[in-house]
């Protein structure tokens, strides 16, 4: 059937699947430039995208998706373990034999009228023993496009596997089509008929339905986070929902932060900024999701496995972040921006005014005043990280980056300073565990307000959230020189005022929170004790060139006991759910935090 491999395992699986689906044919993709601008031809001429104007944007598309598919479906999302426990209280379990027999069902026939494409993809560099390999099945010329920008793709990959395992991807968007039925230009199945699962003991993959993002992008969250984080629970490394940049001080000493943020609250934007602080320069490694490993030396070396970023389009701008406008000058997809009548993309906030005549992402047209959504709020583009103006030159190092701090953050319009350093790797753990976040677009159907999203891992734990916290507490235990773990910090660009005004710029002057980070990492800065963590000691956060007073960084700063005591109360609940699998550790940091406000 393909002349790219003789693994003969995967030949079998491909056939066994092949059976099961129906499609019209199966095409192994190459990762070719030509496969690449035969698949956008056919889908230009299906109507399922459009090429936007060469002469603006060259080698770009722009899709829109069905309404019912703009994000990832937590609540169709199912990590399916043998036991209920494994999955834990964050997770929607079901029974692995029951999953399979029902979406077995779904997946008889849902390729009719489709080609099955088969991606081979890795996660990492080609060949590193850091890296990991998938296969995806989808019947999704897409989902094709999309991954050979997000991942290393194609025939070298199956080189590089010969007869070796990978970790088996099937995705359909759940759509067949009767003979001469016409395609639509989105198809998908109805929210209810989504399944996104997986199966953690046999590392499998298999989803169904719809073809948006994380959902149908299957190196992402569910390979490179859900499966491998069972992965690195077992084999005692970390899989995290991280950014990961370099940063070098006036000086010319350089050195690695990650950064976990939920969904939407900043990651790629950090990931790129520009300092607004002279002399001081940040590169990109990667925007969502890093590897990370102690090396012989006993440090902590952390990797990028993606190759592209699938970034919220939505207010990004030349003035809030210019190397991510700069990353989709060419070679990017666009799914659910308004587009141009000269051929060019429009979302809010993007730093020019929408044209008259621009289309929404539901078809509808634009003209001044009228109240079309344009572009959808969790509207993303898809580029190459090599295209980004501020890649890092270590970014496809198999070795990793070495980590110096590790950030955690989320949403927060009171309660959570600007910055506070963990006294320790436990306490640090503990900052992590209680991450809280104001709810964003990135995901449809949640209640609005501040849920706990602890390490911004909550959609994306493939086990039990008490296991994973014991996890990382090893982490620390099993660090062979505990002075070379990274220092952890818990950041907050998102504090409003009474008013809602935000009390911080954020974006590039975020470069000024960063550089105290660095400071305290070399030992140049000090700090002083609060009941949370060490704050910057007053006049330690530079802001020289900010109109800001005193009094809001001052407000920024501020440890409430009373706003901190109703967020022990909160936290008490949050940790209440995890019962006997709550490490002691965190509920020690908790009875000290507790102690601390006394
Ligand atoms: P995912 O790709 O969903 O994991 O998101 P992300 O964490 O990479 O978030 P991203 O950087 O795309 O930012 C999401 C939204 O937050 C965008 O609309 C940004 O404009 C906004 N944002 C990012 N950084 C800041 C900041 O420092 N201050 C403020 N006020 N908004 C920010
Ligand atoms: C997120 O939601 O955290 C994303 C987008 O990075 S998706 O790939 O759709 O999960
Ligand atoms: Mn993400």
């Amino acid at each position: 059937m393909t002349t790219l491999t003789k693994n003969q395992k995967l030949i079998n699986w491909v056939n066994e699947w092949a059976t099961i689906c129906q499609p019209d044919s199966v095409h192994w993709c190459d990762g070719s430039e030509e496969e690449n601008d035969r698949l956008f031809d056919i889908m230009v001429k299906a109507g399922a995208c459009v090429k936007l104007n060469d002469k603006k944007r060259p080698n770009s598309y722009a899709f829109n998706s069905d309404p019912s598919d703009v994000a990832r479906v937590e609540n169709r999302t199912f990590i399916c373990s043998e036991k209920e426990e494994d999955a834990g209280p964050t997770n929607n379990w079901a029974d692995p034999a029951e999953m399979k027999k029902t979406l077995l069902e779904k997946y008889k026939g849902c390729m009719k009228g489709r080609t099955m494409y088969i991606i081979p993809f890795s996660m990492g560099p080609l060949g590193s023993n850091i890296a990991k390999i998938g296969i995806e099945i989808t019947d999704s010329a897409y989902v094709v496009t999309n991954m050979r920008i997000m991942t290393r793709m194609g025939k070298a990959v199956l080189d590089v596997l010969g007869d070796g395992d990978f970790i088996p991807c099937m995705h359909s968007v759940g759509a067949p089509l009767a003979a001469g039925q016409k395609d639509v230009a989105w198809p998908c199945a109805p929210i209810e008929q989504k399944y996104i699962t997986h199966f953690p003991e046999t590392k499998e993959i298999w989803s169904f339905g719809s073809g948006y993002g994380g959902n149908a992008l299957l190196g992402k969250k569910c390979l490179a986070l859900r499966i491998a984080s069972v992965a690195a629970k077992e084999e005692g490394w970390l899989a995290e929902h991280m950014l990961i940049l370099g940063i070098t001080n006036p000086q010319g000493v350089k050195k690695y932060v990650a950064a976990a943020f939920p969904s939407a609250c900043g990651k790629t934007n950090l990931a790129m900024l520009i300092p607004t602080i002279p002399g001081w320069k940040v590169e990109t490694i990667g925007d969502d999701i890093a590897w990370m490993k102690f090396g012989k030396d006993g440090q902590l070396y952390a990797i990028n496995p993606e190759a592209g970023f699938f970034g919220v389009a939505p207010y990004t701008s030349e003035h809030t972040n210019p190397n991510a406008m700069h990353s989709c000058d060419k070679d990017t997809i666009y799914t659910n921006v308004g587009l141009t009548p000269d051929g060019d993309i429009w979302w809010d906030e993007i730093g020019w005014d929408c044209p008259d005549g621009t289309i929404g992402w539901k078809g509808e047209k634009y003209t001044k005043g009228s109240d079309v959504q344009v572009a959808h709020p969790n509207a993303r583009f898809t580029a190459k990280a090599e295209n980004c103006p501020c890649i890092d030159p270590k970014w496809e190092d198999p070795a990793g980056v070495p980590i110096s701090a590790i950030l955690f953050g989320g949403r927060r319009p009171s309660t959570v300073p600007l910055v506070y350093q963990a006294r320790d790797w436990n306490h640090g753990t503990f900052m992590g565990s209680i991450i809280g976040s104001e709810v964003t677009a990135a995901a449809i159907g949640l209640a609005a307000g501040v849920r706990r999203d602890p390490f911004a891992m909550l959609p994306f734990c493939g086990y039990n959230m008490g296991d994973y916290f014991g996890h990382w507490i090893k982490i620390g235990e099993t660090a062979t020189d505990k002075n070379k773990l990274p220092k952890i910090f818990n950041v907050n660009w998102f504090r409003k005022d009474e008013s809602g005004r935000w009390l911080w710029p954020g974006f590039g002057d975020n470069s000024r929170v960063l550089a105290w980070v660095f400071d305290r990492c070399n030992g140049t800065a000090d700090a002083v004790e609060s009941p949370i963590g060490l704050l910057p000691k007053e006049d330690a956060i530079n802001i020289e060139g900010l109109k800001m007073s005193a009094n809001d960084m001052k407000e920024l700063l501020k440890v409430d006991k009373k706003l901190w005591e109703a967020e022990v109360a909160l936290i008490e609940e949050h940790f209440a759910r995890f019962g006997n699998k709550l490490p002691k550790a965190l509920a020690n940091e908790l009875a000290t935090l507790k102690a601390k406000l006394a």
